[in-house]
C-alpha cells in the first residue's frame, strides 16, 4: 500500500555531488605503499577441516587488505592513468609508455582501473570509500579520448564497471536513506550510457557482429575500420551490460544490437553445434575454427547463460544448453578440454593440446547451469597444475608442463573455486582458496602495489597490474572467505550488498537480477535458426531458480537465500494457476501514490531525475534533468514534477502555493513534502 505525499514547501536549489573528499577513516597508502587499513592479520596454515569461521574471517580481511594495497597504490601512484606499473611505481599511460600491442586495446585514458575496481569497494562493505570514489569518477572521468579501444574490453571494464557501481550506489543511498549523506544522482548511468553509445558504430557491419576496435571520440576511424576480424568472445560477450543498459535506461537499441551479435555467431555454428574462435566482421566466414571454452570464446558461453538469467529471455537457455552439450561431447578429452574444430569434432587429432589459463573460469559455470559434480571434476583438473605451479600459468599441457609461461594474478580459477564453495560448502575449496591467496601474498606484493608473474617456474615478476586483479581476483578472494555472507546470516538492518541477488559480469560487475522483470524490446533470434526448446525452461521469466537442477547444493542455497525484499519482484510469468492473494497492479508512476519508502519507486524516480531524502517527518523532492539520460525520461520526470507541484498547490496554503507556482520544472530544485495525512 502507497503512501501520499504532501506537498507543503517548495523551492531549494540544491547541488548534488559534493566535491569528492577522500573519507577519513581513508586506507591510504602508507610511505611505502602498504595499505594502513587494518592489520595484516596472520593467515592460517592448519588442515581444511580445521578452518574455523573465525580464520576465515582473517582470510576475508586479508583478502580486503590485498585489495587495498593494490587500489591505494594505484590511486597514488598511477591514477587518473589507466594502469599501475608496480614496479616502476608509475601510471600506463597509452601513447606514453611503450606499446604493447593488442594489449594496450583496453586503455582509453579512462582511469581504467578505477572504474573496473570500485564496486568491490561496495562489495567490501566499504560505503563510504565507493562513494567517494563514484563522485570522483562522475567528476573527473572523460570518456572521449582520440584512442581506437577494444570494444570488448571497453565494454566488460569500463561499460559493466560504471553500471554496476550506479546499480550499488542507487541501493545505498536509497538503503542509508536518512542515515548518510550520501546522495547520488544516477551520473554514472548517464555516463555508461555514453560510453555505450561510443560503441554503437562498431555494430555497423553486414552481419551485425561488431568490429573489435573502435576510436572513442571518431568512431569508426581509418584505424579502427581496417581490422574486420574478431573473436567469438569479443563480440558474443556485450549482452549483459548492453542488456543492462537498456533496461536501466528504456534505449531498446543496446539490448538489440548485442543480441543480433549473438544470433550471429549462433547462426553460424557447426552441424555439430560448435563455434569458432575467430570471425569476419563482414562476410561471417570463420578464420579460426578451432573451438574451445578457453581464449577467444569462453564469455560467449558464460554470457548465453548468464543473460537467460539476467534477462529471463529463455531462447538464451536454449542456445547455451544446445553448446553445452556440444562441448561437453567434443571438447572435452577424459577431464581436460582441448580445442577442437568445429567441422571436424571427430578427428583424433587434435591442433592445439594447450590449455589456456582462462578456461578455468569453465568449472564456475559448470556451477551455475547445476553441473556441480562435472564442475568439481573439472575444477580438480585445474588445481593439480596450482599445486604444482603455485599458479596457472598462462598455457599449459595436459601433462601439467607450463607453455606460455607467465601468470597476470588472473581471476578464472579462484572464480570457479567460489563457485564450487558456495555450492557444496566443502571446506577443500576454503583451503585451496587460502593456498592461492598466501601464494600472491608471498610472491606477488611489491611495494607498489601486486605484480604481475613473468615466469611461474621462476616467480620472476613483470611490470604489470591488470585492472582485473582488483575488480575480480581479490573480489572473488574476498567473497570466498566472506562465510556470513554467503550464508545468509545476517543482521536485518546490515547493509551488505547481497550478492545473491545480483549476475556477476564476466568482469565480476555486479547486475541485479530484477532486470529480467522489466520487459525487453529485441527482436527473437529468427525462427529458421532451429533452437531445441528446453520446454520445461520456457514458462518462468523468474530464470535464477530454473537453472539449478534439484541435486545441487547451490538450489538451496539460492532458495533459501531467496531474493531480497529489495528485488522481491521477480514473479513466475505463467506459471500454474494456483489460488494466491491478486497481485497489485504495478505502480503506475502517479506521484499521488508515491511511497518514498519503496525502493522500486525510489529507482523509478531516479531515473526520471527525482530524488526523495528525508527531512525531520518530510521528505524533499528534489528534480535533476541532468540525472535522466534520455529525453523521454526527462519528460516523464518534468511532468511527474508538475503533478508534485500541483499536489502542492492543493495542499499549502496560498502564499507558499504561489511561490511554488515559480518552480520550473526544467531546473535543479526541490520541494519539501510530508508524508502520510
Ligand atoms: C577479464 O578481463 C575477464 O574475465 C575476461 O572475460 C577474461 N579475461 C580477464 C581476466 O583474466
Amino acid at each position: 500500500m502507497s503512501t501520499p505525499l504532501r506537498v507543503l514547501l517548495a523551492l531549494a536549489v540544491i547541488a548534488w555531488i559534493a566535491w569528492p573528499t577522500r573519507p577519513a577513516q581513508s586506507s591510504a597508502a602508507n610511505a611505502n605503499g602498504s595499505a594502513v587499513r587494518g592489520k595484516q592479520p596472520p593467515l592460517p596454515s592448519s588442515p581444511a577441516s580445521e578452518i574455523t569461521p573465525a580464520m576465515q574471517r582473517e582470510l576475508r580481511d586479508a583478502a580486503k587488505e590485498m585489495f587495498y594495497h593494490g587500489f591505494n597504490s594505484y590511486m597514488k601512484y598511477a591514477y587518473p592513468a589507466d594502469e599501475l606499473m608496480p614496479l616502476s611505481c608509475t601510471g600506463r599511460v597509452r601513447g606514453v609508455t611503450p606499446n604493447r600491442g593488442d594489449m594496450d586495446d583496453a586503455l582509453g585514458r579512462f582511469a581504467l582501473t578505477l572504474v573496473d575496481s570500485m564496486d568491490t569497494l561496495a562489495v567490501m562493505g566499504d560505503y563510504d570509500e565507493f562513494m567517494w570514489a563514484v563522485a570522483k569518477v562522475a567528476l573527473d572521468i572523460r570518456l572521449d579520448a582520440d584512442v581506437v579501444v577494444s570494444v570488448f574490453e571497453t565494454n566488460i571494464r569500463m561499460v559493466g564497471g560504471l553500471i554496476s557501481a550506479h546499480v550499488l550506489a542507487l541501493e545505498i543511498a536509497n538503503r542509508r536513506l536518512g542515515r548518510s549523506p550520501h546522495t547520488y544522482n544516477g551520473r554514472l548511468l548517464a555516463m555508461a550510457y555514453d560510453l555505450g553509445t561510443r560503441l554503437l558504430p562498431a555494430f555497423d557491419t553486414p552481419t551485425g557482429i561488431p568490429y573489435a576496435r573502435v576510436n572513442l571520440r571518431f568512431g569508426m576511424t581509418k584505424e579502427a575500420l581496417k581490422d574486420h576480424s574478431t573473436c567469438t568472445a569479443c563480440a558474443g560477450s556485450m549482452i549483459l551490460e548492453f542488456g543492462a543498459l537498456s533496461r536501466l535506461t528504456g534505449n531498446p537499441v543496446f539490448e538489440e544490437k548485442a543480441k543480433n551479435a549473438m544470433r550471429a555467431l549462433w547462426s553460424r555454428r557447426s552441424a555439430d553445434n560448435l563455434i569458432g574462435n575467430v570471425i569476419h566482421t563482414h562476410t561471417g566466414q570463420w578464420l579460426r575454427e578451432e573451438s574451445g571454452i578457453g581464449a577467444g570464446i569462453d564469455s560467449y558461453y558464460e554470457y548465453l547463460l548468464k543473460a537467460y538469467m539476467l534477462l529471463g529471455d529463455a531462447v538464451y537457455l536454449d542456445v547455451f544448453n544446445t553448446h553445452y552439450s556440444a562441448v561437453m561431447t567434443h571438447v572435452k578429452r577424459g577431464a581436460w578440454f582441448i580445442d577442437t574444430r568445429m567441422h571436424q569434432p571427430y578427428s583424433a587429432n587434435r591442433n592445439n593440446l594447450i590449455v589456456d589459463a582462462l578456461s578455468a573460469f569453465w568449472p564456475g559455470l559448470q556451477v551455475l547451469k547445476g553441473d556441480v559434480d562435472a564442475a568439481k571434476e573439472s575444477h580438480q583438473m585445474y588445481f593439480d597444475v596450482v599445486k604444482r605451479f603455485g599458479f596457472l600459468p598462462e598455457g599449459f599441457t595436459a601433462d601439467h608442463r607450463a607453455h606460455w609461461v607467465h601468470h597476470p594474478l588472473r581471476p578464472e580459477f579462484i572464480e570457479s573455486t567460489y563457485y564450487l564453495y558456495r555450492a557444496t560448502k566443502d571446506p577443500l575449496y576454503l583451503e585451496i582458496g587460502r593456498q592461492v591467496l598466501e601464494k600472491i601474498k608471498s610472491t606477488a606484493r611489491v611495494n607498489c602495489g601486486w605484480a604481475a608473474i613473468a615466469d611461474v617456474n621462476t616467480l620472476r615478476l613483470e611490470d604489470r597490474m591488470d585492472s582485473f586483479v582488483l575488480s575480480e581476483t581479490f573480489k572473488y578472494l574476498y567473497l570466498l572467505f566472506d562465510s556470513d555472507r554467503a550464508s545468509g546470516n545476517r543482521m536485518e538492518d546490515d547493509l551488505t550488498i547481497d550478492v545473491e541477488n545480483f549476475v556477476f559480469t564476466t568482469e565480476a560487475h555486479l547486475l541485479p537480477l530484477n532486470l529480467s522483470t522489466i520487459a525487453g524490446r529485441t527482436t527473437p533470434f529468427p525462427e529458421d535458426d532451429t533452437i531445441p526448446r528446453s520446454s520445461t525452461h520456457q514458462q518462468l521469466s523468474c530464470p535464477v531458480f530454473q537453472v539449478y537442477d534439484a541435486h545441487a547444493a547451490f538450489t538451496q542455497f539460492v532458495l533459501s537465500g531467496g531474493l531480497s525484499p529489495l528485488w522481491n519482484i521477480c514473479l513466475p510469468q505463467e506459471a500454474p494457476a494456483v489460488a494466491s492473494e491478486p497481485t497489485p497492479p504495478p505502480w503506475s508512476g502517479d506521484a499521488s501514490s508515491i511511497n518514498p519508502s519503496n525502493p522500486i519507486h525510489r529507482n523509478y524516480l531516479s531515473l526520471r531525475g527525482i530524488d526523495l531524502q528525508p527531512s525531520g517527518d518530510h521528505f524533499k523532492v528534489s528534480f535533476n534533468p541532468a540525472q535522466c539520460v534520455t529525453t523521454q525520461l526527462l519528460m516523464e520526470g518534468q511532468a511527474l514534477m508538475q503533478q508534485i507541484i500541483g499536489l502542492s498547490h492543493a495542499q499549502q496554503p496560498a502564499a507558499q502555493a504561489a511561490q511554488a507556482a515559480h518552480a520550473d520544472s526544467s531546473t535543479l530544485f526541490s520541494v519539501v513534502v510530508f508524508v502520510g495525512d
